[in-house]
């Protein structure tokens, strides 16, 4: 059996962005079912989750009978690819590397990018603080966003001719810059982006996420709770 660790509360920006629903996607996309974990703040931050499944004190985590739990989201999902065989290109191939390429570059080359607007518009309060941040932040986003358009080169997949853990990855990190308007001026990439997100696999990943949320309420996770 398999199970996600999952927030049981985010707040409305992160709803359906949480990283576990890179691991439910993946997890739909190959047909293997899993059940789901709800945490608490206190839950992640414990010296015994620490120890025992996310020495960050973070969230995903996948657990499965007879293997160690693993957390990463990129790497959980390349692991998941591999194993069933899919989304990842053969063994040794072009297409496996460049699959794993692009997880990479995601990950590493345009994340880093977008969380920095995230900070920006989500976490910081001073405005004026904001305000002298933002023009700086915002403009290297969209620099990486326009390169990673260009080297798509129009292709409906970032890897071969059909949908793979590159796509799933970038189309899953892409998500906060949709929200944060950063796609405008790229109307191809966007248009990429939500072909990608329209997959059923997506969406009941996206779906199951925010349900879970939906039912609990931010005094579920216990922030009070957490050492000062
Ligand atoms: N690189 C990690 C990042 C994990 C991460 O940042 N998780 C967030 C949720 S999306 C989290 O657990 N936040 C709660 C916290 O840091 O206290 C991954 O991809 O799994």
């Amino acid at each position: 059996m398999i199970t996600v660790t999952a927030m049981k509360w985010a707040p409305p920006f992160a709803a359906g962005q949480v990283r576990d629903h890179r691991v439910r996607w993946i997890l739909n996309e190959v047909g293997w079912p899993y059940t789901v974990r709800l945490v608490d703040a206190p839950t992640m931050k414990s010296q015994s989750y620490k120890t025992s499944l996310q020495p960050f004190g973070q969230l995903p985590v996948l657990e499965e009978d007879n293997r160690p739990p693993m957390f990463e989201s990129g790497a959980i999902v390349l692991d998941v690819a591999m194993r069933a065989k899919r989304c990842i290109g053969g063994e040794g191939t072009a297409e496996r590397a460049a699959a794993l390429q692009w997880v990479a570059a995601g990950l590493n080359s345009i994340e880093p990018f977008l969380f920095n607007v995230a900070e920006v518009e989500y976490f910081m309060k001073d405005e004026a603080a904001k305000a002298a941040r933002r023009p700086d932040v915002v403009a290297r986003a969209k620099e990486r966003l326009a390169a990673l358009e260009r080297a798509r080169q129009g292709r409906d997949y970032f890897v071969g001719d059909d949908f793979t853990v590159a796509d799933l990855m970038l189309a899953s990190i892409l998500k906060i810059a949709a929200r944060l308007d950063l796609l405008e001026e790229l109307p191809d990439l966007a248009d990429w982006h939500r072909r990608i997100l329209a997959r059923p696999a997506h969406i009941k990943a996206e779906q199951d996420q925010i349900a879970e949320i939906s039912r609990h309420a931010p005094a579920d996770m216990r922030y009070d709770a957490l050492p000062d």
